[in-house]
């Protein structure tokens, strides 16, 4: 009995870890914003570990002593109960919900409040199941990997295209969700240049966990460079000097892909994917599921429901001529 009881407790205490991640994530934050949530969350939890021991001593103490129950212990008893009434069931109560409260609003001040006027602005919009990002300052469109200037304060709206969706990056902040027709904002900044991942934390259909988002944070010069290269359109092709990307850009545009992918500096100007201008220059692809190599990347159009089931784009047939040619200009959209 004892050591089944132990067990349960050892049990418990090993969840903490598993559950918030060992390797960095929620217990390890990167931000002084998340660092007041992270504050937060070790009050409640101590507090709630102590008033539990408490309860189950009390618990203990009362089985105790309702087995010994005599009436003579019975009449000494009934002054000290009243006082465990109200001390225990209201005034304790009542001091542990008020200082969380407050400490709550607090932690939740800081990743809410306002940055400066010349804070960057990015508006992330959760899509089944990717993530569009637009930069509304410099009218730069990209998707599935935010990149901030590390040591800044950074607004970030957030907003839905399709059903609830909740953006968590645990190293930056608490989460908040992107709701259909309203728009929610949140203060994320990094305290030095890294990459954070992130994940969809609501539950939004199929492929919710395939939901990935990717935070890349470096110094103001970087960032600078970085927002200048991906406001730029694709580079104009003539097909006398590069007949293959030509080729390329052609079966981009003759098939389906137009409907869906805008490629700015191209007839291509579809929004029910995300934007492919600067494709080269991602990480990874699929929201972040997989790596941006060239064989996933023929893998990805040629059967994406093989890589992300349920996904909204459909498989595309192509030659392999085709298919070769396409892969060079996307690779080529840097
Ligand atoms: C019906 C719309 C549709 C069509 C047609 C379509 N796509 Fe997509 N595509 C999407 C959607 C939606 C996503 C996001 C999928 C996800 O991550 O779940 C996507 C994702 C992608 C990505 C990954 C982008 C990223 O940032 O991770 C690439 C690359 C891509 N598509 C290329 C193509 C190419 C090339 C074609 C044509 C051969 C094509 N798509 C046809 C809708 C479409
Ligand atoms: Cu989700």
């Amino acid at each position: 009995m004892r050591g089944a009881r132990l067990g349960v407790v050892a049990l418990g205490l090993l969840a903490v870890p598993l559950l918030s991640s060992c390797t960095g994530g929620m217990l390890d934050p990167q931000s002084p914003r998340a660092d007041k949530v992270i504050v937060l969350w070790w009050v409640m939890l101590g507090t709630s570990s102590v008033i539990f021991v408490f309860l189950c001593g009390l618990l203990l103490w009362g089985l105790r002593r309702a087995s010994r129950n005599s009436a003579r212990a019975r009449e000494g008893q009934l002054n000290r109960d009243r006082y465990l009434v109200l001390g225990g069931g209201i005034a304790l109560p009542v001091t542990v919900m008020v200082v969380l409260m407050v400490l709550t609003v607090w932690a939740g001040r800081s990743i809410t409040e306002a940055a400066g006027s010349d804070a960057v602005t990015v508006e992330v919009i959760g899509h089944q199941w990717w993530w569009e990002v637009r930069y509304p300052d410099t009218g730069l469109v990209t998707a599935n990997e935010i990149h901030i200037p590390s040591g800044e304060p950074v607004n970030i709206l957030l907003k839905s295209e399709d059903v609830i969706h909740s953006f968590w990056v645990p190293e930056l902040s608490g989460k908040i969700d992107l709701i259909p027709g309203r728009t929610n904002s949140l203060i994320i900044e990094a305290s030095h240049p890294g990459e954070f991942r992130g994940q969809c934390a609501e539950f939004c259909g199929l492929q919710h966990a395939g939901m990935r988002i990717l935070v890349v944070a470096e110094d103001r010069d970087s960032f600078d460079q970085w927002v200048q290269e991906q406001g730029e359109p694709a580079p104009a092709l003539n097909p006398a000097d590069d007949a293959q990307l030509w080729e390329g850009q052609q079966a981009f545009l003759g098939s389906a892909c137009v409907y869906c992918h805008t490629i700015r500096g191209t007839n291509g100007s579809g929004t029910l994917g995300p934007d492919l201008t600067h494709i080269a220059s991602r990480q990874r692809l699929a929201s972040n599921m997989i790596p941006n190599t060239r064989g996933h990347l023929a893998g990805w159009i040629l059967d994406p429901q093989a890589v992300k089931p349920g996904t909204q784009m459909p498989p595309t047939q192509l030659s392999a001529d085709q298919l070769d040619a396409l892969l060079d200009y996307l690779e080529s959209l840097k």
